[in-house]
């Protein structure tokens, strides 16, 4: 756990949060400031700044966040009309929290800006 690290103390439940899934290497909660009607964040409960610092140690617990992701899309009723998921790592992607996490986004059509 990093100190003062909000998304640690949330994974730690120090910090109430609404929670929708959590198990032994992820939490998922609803993001604070939704874009879409279902806005699940997605967040390894072990510290890393962004997805540039797993190595090939780390492929089983990225391959646990996709899982996971798929998990709470379909309990959240998204399979039907689809869903995103995206992480954000550095600035020209627009990370704010510097803890790894992703986004679960779905309820409404989704645009995607390539430029
Ligand atoms: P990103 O831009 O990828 O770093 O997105 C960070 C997201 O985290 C942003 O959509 C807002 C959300 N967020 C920030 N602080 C909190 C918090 O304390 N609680 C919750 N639930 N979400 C938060």
């Amino acid at each position: 756990m990093a100190e003062d690290c909000i998304f640690c103390k949330i994974a730690n439940h120090e910090i109430p949060s609404n929670f929708v899934y959590e198990d032994d290497q992820v939490v998922a909660f609803k993001d604070l400031n939704p874009v879409a009607p279902v806005h699940v964040l997605i967040v390894p409960k072990d510290h890393k700044l962004n997805l540039s610092q797993y190595s090939q140690e780390d492929e089983q617990l990225l391959g646990h966040i996709l899982y996971a992701a798929a998990h709470i899309a379909r309990e959240l009723g998204l399979e039907e009309n689809g869903y995103r998921v995206v992480t954000n790592a550095g600035p020209d992607a627009g990370q704010s929290v510097m803890h790894t996490h992703f986004h679960l986004l779905g309820g409404r059509k989704l645009s995607f800006d390539k430029q």
